[in-house]
């Protein structure tokens, strides 16, 4: 059997019909349940990996249906897709959250079918990876750090890049961060992922470097890397033994990192500030970071989550968010970096609001590190 099968419910025959011809472009077996009793059987003996909740359906509603569904623990993902507005989509999803379910998606409808490919296409299963898979793909560098540049929102000057890794597989052509950071992140291979991306990317820096191109640039760092008080003079001496000046060197702390272990962590972070490396603070408003770490810890920066600004131009809730929390960070003294910037008009309220720098297709992807001269180049 196909491990990858999509389980659909919506009140609308039609769209239902086209989530399930996407599903199988995408490589899905689909079915489409007709009823939410249906949907309960199918989840049960079916077992989908995927499972696209419209959150109105025939004779139940989608919050109620999803309580029932975390009761009994499917191993599915869950898509969430509504025709209501975004914040009763997202509230949902959030719900779902915390009822134990794995919300992957939460779309408003009309759905756009490229996005909900892109969706299912990230989260079509091959085998499961192992850890020993991923630790001989670390070990064999075929986890590769891409460089997506940060522009200065005033000049449009590229000032800087984030490093974020990717999988070359031999077989299975390029994977993204979501099929090996979390089995990374659930052992000690995380570590070693992480000191491979900072030494190949000190290394990186110095040549290009050597070459006239200073790319000041930013790693992302686990909570799991926080815990290690050696930390701060590793990477120190990692910088010199490349010729780098700490400065040039950013960490982008993702998730409720510095609240697990609060002394520790603080230790470890302020110690990093004195020698001189920078510290981000990633994913702002999305819940794993708060205005506490920011007033305890000592960042000089913060990234206000792409969720925020990709849809600022259609949400005036996400617009208002992101204009307050930039100015929240100038009046903390924090840069201020938007990510997912993606059209001319987002740009333009960002510098009107005095957003720093930014990040976003807009200019670029994550580009593989021998596409990054080129790139600069063009751009000079
Ligand atoms: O482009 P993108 O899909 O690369 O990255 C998704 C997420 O994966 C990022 O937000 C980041 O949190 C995480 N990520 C990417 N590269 C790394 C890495 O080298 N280390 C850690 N810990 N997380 C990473
Ligand atoms: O670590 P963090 O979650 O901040 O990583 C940034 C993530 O955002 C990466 O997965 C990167 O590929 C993604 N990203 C950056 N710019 C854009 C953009 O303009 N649009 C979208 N959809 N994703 C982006
Ligand atoms: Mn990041």
């Amino acid at each position: 059997m196909n491990p990858n099968r999509l389980l659909i419910i919506d009140d609308d025959a039609q769209i239902a019909e086209i989530y399930a011809r996407v599903g199988q472009e995408a490589g899905f077996g689909t079915r489409i349940a007709p009823s939410a009793a249906e949907f309960r059987r199918q989840l049960q003996e079916w077992l989908p990996s995927i499972v696209l909740v419209d959150l109105r359906m025939p004779g139940t509603d989608g919050v109620e249906l999803l309580r029932l569904c975390a009761r009994e623990r499917p191993p599915a993902k869950f898509i969430i897709a509504s025709g209501l507005d975004h914040r009763v989509v997202d509230a949902a999803g959030r719900l779902a959250r915390s009822f134990g379910l794995d919300v992957i998606g939460a779309m408003v409808k009309p759905v756009r079918i490229a996005d909900l490919l892109a969706l299912l296409q990230t989260h079509l299963a091959g085998e499961a990876t192992t850890a020993g898979e991923l630790e001989a793909a670390i070990a064999a560098q075929h986890i590769v750090g891409y460089w997506q540049p940060k522009l200065s929102v005033g000049t449009r000057a590229v000032v800087g890049a984030e490093v974020l890794a990717r999988w070359r597989h031999p077989a299975h052509g390029m994977l993204m961060p979501d099929h090996f950071i979390p089995l990374a992140e659930s052992g000690e291979l995380i570590q070693r992922l992480t000191w491979s991306i900072v030494e190949r990317s000190l290394a990186q820096h110095a040549e290009w470097a050597a070459d006239g191109l200073v790319l000041p640039f930013a790693v992302n760092l686990s909570a799991r890397c926080l815990t290690d008080l050696d930390l701060p003079d590793r990477l120190v001496d990692m910088c010199n033994r490349h010729g780098v000046p700490p400065e040039r060197l950013t960490l982008e702390i993702t998730e409720s990192a510095a609240m697990r272990n609060q002394i520790e962590s603080a230790d470890i972070l302020t110690r990093l500030r004195i020698k001189g490396i920078h510290l981000s603070i990633d994913d702002f408003g999305t819940g794993y970071s708060s205005l506490a770490q920011l007033q305890r810890l000592p960042f000089s920066e913060l990234k206000i989550d792409k969720s925020f600004v990709m849809p600022m131009m259609q949400s005036h809730d996400c617009a208002v968010i992101v204009r307050t929390v930039i100015g929240m960070a100038q009046n903390l003294g924090l840069r201020a970096v938007a990510e997912g910037v993606e059209t001319e008009e987002c740009l333009a309220l960002l510098a009107d609001w005095g957003c720093d720098e930014m990040q976003g297709y807009l200019f670029s992807r994550a580009l593989a590190p021998e596409d990054v001269p080129a790139f600069m180049a063009a751009r000079a």
